[in-house]
């Protein structure tokens, strides 16, 4: 897949992973990268179906275990269907969430280990890894106060602060265990800031 590049964005609720994917897609436009921005849990039809299952407070009752299947569902259809394809024409895809998510929320946060999450990720035909990912981390009170500010909170962002403390730690050790692929950003500055390293990151690197 020459000259294709996988770019996905991470951390807990409200770190400003969608204000940064605008970054992302602006800055690598600038250098003249064909973009295709993307979200999980969705992306495709099937996939945002399963995001509306997944994200609505009706469903308080699925379990982790149901979590993590449809997740994976979710995950192998956007895969199929756009970011290979996409990465087969040499395109720059631009992933508001994905792998990393799983092992932080399922994996730390729902506590069903890294081995399951790993060995439920395996399933899944040319699981694509990013080139790179920008893990935006900021504290869950400052994180869940920029959502609180939005309205109507979904299922994940009633979770308790222990919840998303363990989702951030387990975000954090990926970050110190991968640090070729994970560049950690700290997201409790100014959103110029945050902007800017991302932008000089990305520069320095791909161009
Ligand atoms: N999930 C997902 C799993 O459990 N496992 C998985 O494997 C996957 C893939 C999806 C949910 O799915 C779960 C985790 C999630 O709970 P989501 O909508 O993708 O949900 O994720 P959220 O984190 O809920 O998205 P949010 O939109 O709430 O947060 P963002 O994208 O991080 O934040 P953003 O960019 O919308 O910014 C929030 C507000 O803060 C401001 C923005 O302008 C905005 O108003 N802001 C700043 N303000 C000040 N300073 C800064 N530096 C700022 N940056 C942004």
């Amino acid at each position: 897949m020459l000259n294709s590049l996988f770019i996905t964005l991470e951390g807990i609720e409200g770190v400003g992973k969608t204000t940064a994917v605008e970054t992302v897609a602006s800055t690598m436009i600038s250098i003249g990268k064909d973009v295709l921005i993307t979200r999980e849990p969705g992306g495709t039809s099937i996939g945002e179906q399963v995001r509306e299952i997944l994200l609505s407070r009706k469903n308080e009752c699925i379990t982790p275990t149901t979590e993590l299947l449809l997740l994976l569902a979710a995950r192998n259809q956007h895969l199929q269907e756009v970011v290979i394809p996409a990465l087969e024409l040499g395109k720059c895809v631009i992933c508001d969430r994905y792998i990393d998510a799983t092992f932080a929320y399922q994996g730390a946060g729902r506590k069903l280990g890294d081995a399951l999450v790993s060995q439920a990720n395996a399933l899944i035909p040319d699981l694509a890894m990013p080139d790179l990912t920008i893990l935006l981390d900021a504290t869950p009170e400052l994180g869940l106060k920029r959502v609180e500010m939005r309205g109507l909170s979904d299922r994940f962002e009633i979770e308790s602060n222990t919840f998303f403390e363990d989702v951030r730690g387990c975000y954090l050790r990926r970050a110190s265990e991968q640090p070729q692929r994970i560049l950690l950003v700290d997201a409790s500055r100014t959103l110029g800031e945050v902007t800017a390293e991302i932008k000089n990151h990305l520069m320095d690197k791909f161009l």
